[in-house]
């Protein structure tokens, strides 16, 4: 069975982008595949972060893995800081990739330029940790939104040198990244991609009040013209909310087009808003209940951690021997 490996940072309130892009993948892939789905804690630290509050934003990204149907009997799913054995390949990784491969990386520079300067090691490290958040697993292929798809890139050449340097051990994963939704753009500035480290009214989080929802899609940038028309260079704003549209009903964007033409942004906006509010109100009823049961989660990331710690160790024994260590 092929072997998919992806995460999400407990960094922020997760998005519906983080969700159409990714998480909502994972579950019809599970179906045929083997899966290990992270909650990637390290990476989430090399910004500034509330200390207090990390390990609830742990929690509540575990809840959404579960609340979107992942499967704790058939996948892993755990919290990487529990094994350790990330941290000890991505130091090894680290000794083989080339400085001028991380300063290239996108994201890099765009958190350099929104931490203004305030940039630590971390960061600039942050996709070698990535490539041996995959390659311990000995993945086959990684799904990602548009933003991380050059960071399984990197992983990819990391994984090709290690092997041509030591000998045979790592499996040379592939990406896959949706051809719709795989960069959800932000409600108030459609140019941008939806972050979880932005302000509000920036984005919908899965947890939102039908309240906040019904507001924050009222308040979508849109574009001075009334037509509903998916035209992301001319009309980035309407084209962001139809796609969003289209995930969430499972319906081709032309289909929307037809049956908004000539209703008005208002009408268009006002439906968004309903679908939203009911495709997203299972994960509202979810985190409630596992709010009032929180070592059901506990008990799920414990005997993640141990699946996964397995693997990795066994992965950990091939590089040492190769490399003499
Ligand atoms: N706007 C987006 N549209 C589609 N996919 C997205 N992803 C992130 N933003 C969008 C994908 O979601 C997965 C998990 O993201 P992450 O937790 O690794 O963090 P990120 O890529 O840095 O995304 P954020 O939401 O912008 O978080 P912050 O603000 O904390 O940096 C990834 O596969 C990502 O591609």
């Amino acid at each position: 069975m092929q072997k998919i490996f992806s995460g999400v940072q407990p960094s922020g309130n997760i998005h519906i982008g983080n969700y159409l892009a990714v998480i909502k993948q994972w579950v019809a892939l599970q179906e045929k595949s083997d899966c290990i789905f992270c909650i990637v804690d390290w990476h989430a630290i090399t910004v500034p972060y509330e200390v207090k509050a990390l390990q609830q934003k742990i929690k509540e990204v575990a809840s959404i893995y579960l609340a979107s149907g992942i499967n704790p009997e058939k996948s892993v799913i755990f919290v990487q800081s529990q094994v350790k054995e990330h941290s000890e390949l991505a130091w090894l990784l680290n000794t083989i990739t080339p400085f001028g491969d991380l300063q290239r990386m996108t994201q890099f520079k765009d958190k350099s330029k929104k931490l203004q300067g305030n940039v630590n090691a971390g960061l600039f490290n942050y996709p070698v940790l990535m490539a041996g958040d995959i390659l311990l697993y000995q993945t086959d292929l990684v799904p990602v939104g548009e933003d991380q798809k050059q960071h399984v890139e990197l992983a990819r050449t990391i994984a090709k040198k290690f092997n041509s340097k030591f000998g045979e051990t790592f499996k040379v994963p592939e990406v896959s990244v949706l051809k719709i939704g795989a960069k959800i753009m932000s409600l108030t500035e459609p140019l941008k991609k939806m972050s979880k480290s932005d302000p509000e009214p920036s984005r919908i989080g899965l947890f939102d009040t039908p309240e906040q929802i019904r507001k924050k899609i009222g308040s979508a940038t849109t574009d001075s013209d009334k037509e509903i028309k998916f035209n992301p260079k001319e009309k980035p704003g309407i084209s962001n909310l139809l796609t969003i549209y289209s995930l969430f009903a499972d319906k081709p964007i032309k289909d929307i087009e037809k049956e908004f033409q000539g209703k008005g942004y208002a009408s268009f906006k006002s439906a968004l808003a309903d679908l939203l509010i009911k495709k997203l109100e299972p994960f509202r009823n979810k985190k409630a209940e596992f709010d009032k049961n929180p070592e059901f989660i506990e008990k799920i990331l414990t005997d993640g951690a141990n699946r996964a710690r397995k693997i990795a160790q066994e992965t950990m024994q091939k590089v040492r021997t190769v490399m003499n260590l």
